[in-house]
């Protein structure tokens, strides 16, 4: 079976790690075993650049700074895990990829998209996903949502709420320029209806893969 790379985008609290679950025990039962990670994460180095990305006493890191940590942990993370599993016929669900990096740094931050795309190009090995899905929610839900979680808000989520809508502008921008990949998913219904759009927009990979 061709390796397929699914990845997860939204803004916060958006219900990415709830539907990362449904769907890994949904490719389960097609006898699918997903390879599952994170960015930033997923290897030693990226867990290192997450706990700093996200340290609230790093008030003063800048915009380029925190551009250049994501695609630290973003080369680490094709070379290392992406490739390998995608060139062995694996499956691998991804919470962010560098779609995060034109929302947040690009949107968010102000950093200029050509400046992103050409640290995608040689840094990512100009890695795409085969299908993003991404979960649409307006911003003051997702943030409500993140807060019942109860643990401290992180250097990111403590930015304003006008970073929050130009990330998701951003976001909703790339989607429409990309219908082919992207399948954008209203994020305010139940989990279980978030869950079944998912399925659907799986189906067609999981077709291909047995014809
Ligand atoms: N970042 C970046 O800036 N640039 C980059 O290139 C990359 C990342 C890759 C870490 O991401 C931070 O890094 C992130 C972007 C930045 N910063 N922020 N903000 P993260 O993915 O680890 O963190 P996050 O965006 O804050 O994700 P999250 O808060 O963990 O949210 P989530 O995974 O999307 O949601 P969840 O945990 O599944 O659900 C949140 C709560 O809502 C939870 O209590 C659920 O039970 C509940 N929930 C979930 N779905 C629903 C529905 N459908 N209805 C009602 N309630 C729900």
């Amino acid at each position: 079976m061709k390796g397929r790379l699914i990845t997860l985008e939204g803004g916060e609290g958006a219900g990415k790690s709830t539907l990362l679950e449904g769907l890994c025990s949904y490719l389960r039962l097609h006898a699918i075993e997903p390879l599952l990670t994170r960015e930033p994460g997923g290897t030693a180095l990226g867990e290192g650049v997450r706990a700093l990305v996200l340290d609230p006493a790093l008030r003063e890191m800048c915009a380029e700074s925190e551009l250049l940590l994501m695609f630290a942990a973003r080369a680490q993370l094709v070379r290392e895990k992406l490739r390998p599993a995608l060139d062995a016929g694996q499956w691998v669900l991804c919470d962010r990829f560098t779609d995060a990096s034109f929302a947040y740094q690009g949107g968010g931050r102000g950093q200029p998209p050509e400046r992103i795309a050409e640290l995608e190009r040689w840094a990512a090995d100009a890695l795409q996903p085969d299908l993003t899905l991404l979960l649409d929610l307006p911003v003051g839900t997702g943030r409500q949502r993140a807060a019942g979680r109860g643990h401290a808000a992180d250097r990111i989520e403590r930015e304003a709420d006008g970073f929050f809508e130009r990330i998701r502008a951003a976001y909703l921008e790339r989607a429409a320029q990309q219908p082919q990949r992207f399948c954008v998913l209203d994020a305010r219904q139940t989990p279980d209806q978030v869950l079944a759009a998912a399925m659907r927009a799986l189906q067609p990979l999981l077709e291909e893969g047995t014809t």
